[in-house]
């Protein structure tokens, strides 16, 4: 059998969207490296990714469709054929919409794919169905928001400009990680004279190679940003010739907000001391080109948009923007480049229906009526694990009268609660066109092996629920080639004719932002808007996080983990055994003052459910903050409930997001 190479791009959630060489013989993935001529990749793949093959061919994958077959999240199936069971979703669909209407199906979607084609498949279905909509804030819309308010549509800067950077400053991103390109970029940078600094609350694999680490109190970064800027307003480090041609509102801001936020005041808010807050915003502000790369960890709290609107205000107070290298990276925002309104088809759609936050999954199945939630459709997302309120979540999911339909490559926590699972092709198996968040490079793949099993993608459900609904559509019978197609067929400024066919070729391209994202701010004034009359807020200012009022005197981390991704990967033992077990990690102080043990068992609880970890005695992490990594399965946990049983539905101040970090606990001994 003769081996061959083919093109592909990593389809996961994370800013670098690789691209990858596959080695294929017989129908089946051998080996994933990254592929050396890909702009970002360079060659470099991740822990996760190098052994790609292992999760397209796990014992674990689904490979033909199941129907319940005892009660609800026993996990309990017996295999059907695909006939049956579109025939059985579609004819339940039918009954459910005469008798409650079609917002009465709530499809459920999110991060497992992130290929344009495959995401937004399902949408053109859903609009014709009348569906509930989902609202897919669950990741880090307050980051947008934060970022909106003050550079209004300006495009993210290269990441390339990092090499130029005297600072490099990661604030609220554990890039080691959740982005190893930019951890490369920023070591490179590092060997050539620029300072490293990570901003964070614990102790992450970043932190390491650092020059120095500041571990600030949970959603205290505002506070830290204000008095930096107190501090550069105070000492005269503004640079007021940038400020006069490019900032609107640096006056009222200076009059307004500045006064208050001494080091001395912020100190106890952000968990520095007041003279390392003082060393930080002058050599801050005496860098020649600092650069800031804020991750997503600081944007998930009841604060998160304004801490991030308010962190974006130091380089227009610097004029750091002005100097190749400087400047804050949010991420990129590439969605111009490929409009998505011919696969999405909101045209579909007799009329707006309602939204459900994907954050307030719990609250949606357990108290929406007008009309209740009967059916939920989930396909690449895993709500029983990474949504907050899991109690809430899986006590909706465990409702008899619900009709659950899950559409996945293994069978996850949520896909034990359904009464019908569909297997899911994984991305060497289907075709797809990416772009990326935290670049501008672009590329399509196409499928390098046959599906396994009788798994069909995303697209290829949603034509056959189509066809079983009875809808005669045309569009509906469209081919994955050809709806890819449909994305491409108009130029535009960010893509010639020529990028188009390199494209078709599955060449990694990179795409042109049609305005310099460093000199054309693009806001209505024109100008950096500190000030900004649109916003609830018009300055930035202090905003307290959910869990200072919770009652309990421990902050819980959430956090990621470099083995896996979400709760995607734990598919694969070593990656999973590499993580040991879920562990709580706690600082000596605290355990000792709870009489806690290392690697016992405790029990970490709040108002809203209690959890069981291993405990890890560790000064990774600072006293009074404990820390979790990962999203673990539930068949490789010890109890019953995982992380999320701890977070909460309540959503940030800006864009709706999930407040996953916002979280207090108490802890104690089992
Ligand atoms: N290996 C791996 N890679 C991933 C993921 C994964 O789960 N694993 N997830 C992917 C997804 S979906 C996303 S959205 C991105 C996210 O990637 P990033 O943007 O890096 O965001 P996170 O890793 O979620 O959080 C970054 C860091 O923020 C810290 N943090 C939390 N709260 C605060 C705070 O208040 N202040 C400060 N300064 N720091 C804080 C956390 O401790 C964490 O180290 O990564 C993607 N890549
Ligand atoms: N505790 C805690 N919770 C979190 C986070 C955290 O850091 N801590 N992070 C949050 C963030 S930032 C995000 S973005 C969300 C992500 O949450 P999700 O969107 O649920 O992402 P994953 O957990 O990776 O689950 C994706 C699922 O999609 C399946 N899948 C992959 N490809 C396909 C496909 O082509 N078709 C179909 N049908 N299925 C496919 C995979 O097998 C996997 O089970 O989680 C959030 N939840
Ligand atoms: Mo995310």
């Amino acid at each position: 059998m003769t081996t061959t190479i083919h093109r592909s791009v990593c389809p996961f959630d994370c800013p670098d969207t690789c691209g990858l060489l596959i080695e294929a013989e017989n129908g089946r993935a051998l080996r994933v490296c990254g592929d050396p001529d890909h702009p970002m990749t360079g060659g470099l793949l991740c822990t996760k990714m190098n052994h790609y093959e292992r999760s397209v061919h796990s014992p674990r994958r689904l490979t033909t469709p199941l129907a319940r077959s005892g009660p609800k999240g026993s996990g309990r199936f017996v295999q059907i054929t695909w006939d049956e069971a579109i025939q059985r979703i579609c004819s339940r669909w039918k009954e459910l919409i005469a008798e409650h209407g079609g917002e009465c199906v709530l499809p459920y979607s999110y991060a497992g794919t992130m290929g344009l084609l495959q995401r937004n498949s399902g949408h053109p279905f859903f609009h014709k169905l009348g569906a509930s909509r989902l609202e897919r804030t669950i990741c880090s819309p307050a980051k947008d928001a934060g970022w909106k308010a003050v550079m209004g549509d300006t495009p993210g800067m290269g990441t390339l400009e990092m090499a130029d950077s005297d600072l490099v400053i990661l604030w609220g991103i554990n890039a080691a990680a959740t982005s190893i390109h930019a951890m490369r970029d920023a070591r490179q940078a590092r060997r050539h004279g620029a300072r490293l600094w990570v901003i964070d609350t614990y102790r992450t694999p970043t932190a390491e190679m650092a020059d120095r680490v500041f571990l600030v109190k949970p959603g205290g970064d505002g506070a830290l940003a204000l008095a930096m800027m107190h501090v550069i307003v105070r000492d005269g480090l503004a640079d007021h010739a940038f400020i006069a041609a490019n900032v609107l509102g640096f006056e009222a801001f200076r009059d307004r907000v500045v006064p208050d936020c001494t080091p001395e005041q912020m100190a106890p808010l952000c968990g520095l001391g007041a003279t390392d807050i003082e060393r930080l915003a002058r050599e801050y502000a005496l860098s020649r080109a600092p650069f800031i790369r804020l991750g997503s960890g600081l944007t998930r709290y009841a604060n998160g948009a304004m801490t991030v609107r308010t962190i974006t205000c130091l380089p227009a107070l610097t004029g750091a923007w002005q100097r190749p290298g400087g400047g804050v990276f949010c991420g990129t925002a590439t969605g111009a480049a490929f409009p998505l309104a011919p696969i999405v088809r909101e045209d579909f759609m007799e009329q707006p229906t309602r939204l459900v936050s994907m954050n307030q999954l719990g609250a949606a199945l357990n108290t929406i009526n007008d009309p209740p939630v009967m059916s939920l459709y989930v396909y690449h997302s895993n709500p029983a694990a990474i949504a907050p309120d899991q109690n809430a979540v899986i006590r909706g999911l465990l409702r008899d009268d619900l009709f659950c339909v899950v559409h996945e490559r293994f069978l996850t926590d949520t896909a034990r609660h359904a009464d019908i699972v569909l297997p899911a092709t994984s991305s060497l198996e289907h075709a797809d066109l990416y772009r990326c968040y935290g670049g501008y490079h672009a590329q399509l793949s196409r499928a390098v092996i046959p599906a396994v099993g009788h798994s069909k993608s995303n697209w290829e459900v949603f034509s056959l629920l189509a066809r079983g609904m009875g809808w005669d559509e045309p569009f509906f019978q469209l081919t994955s080639e050809e709806l890819i197609e449909l994305l491409l067929a108009e130029v535009n400024p960010w893509r010639t004719a020529e990028l188009n066919e390199r494209l078709r070729r599955g060449e990694p391209v990179l795409l042109t932002p049609p305005t310099d994202p460093k000199r054309q701010w693009g806001t209505g004034s024109g100008k950096i808007e500190i000030l900004n009359p649109a916003e609830v807020e018009p300055l930035p200012r202090l905003l307290p996080t959910h869990a200072e009022t919770d009652g309990f005197t421990l902050r819980l981390q959430p956090a990621v983990t470099p083995h896996a991704l979400n709760s995607s990967f734990y598919e694969q033992d070593d990656l999973r055994q590499r993580q040991t077990c879920m562990l709580l990690m706690m600082n000596r102080l605290d355990a000792e003052q709870r009489g806690l043990k290392d690697g016992g068992q405790v029990l970490a609880f709040n108002q809203l459910g209690e959890v069981g970890f291993t405990l890890k005695i560790t000064d990774r992490v600072p006293a009074g903050t404990v820390v979790t990594e990962g999203v673990w399965w539930r068949e490789f946990i010890p109890g019953e409930r995982g992380v999320n049983a701890l977070t909460s539905q309540r959503l940030t101040d800006g864009g709706r997001g999930s407040t996953l970090y916002d979280v207090a606990v108490e802890v104690r001994g089992v």
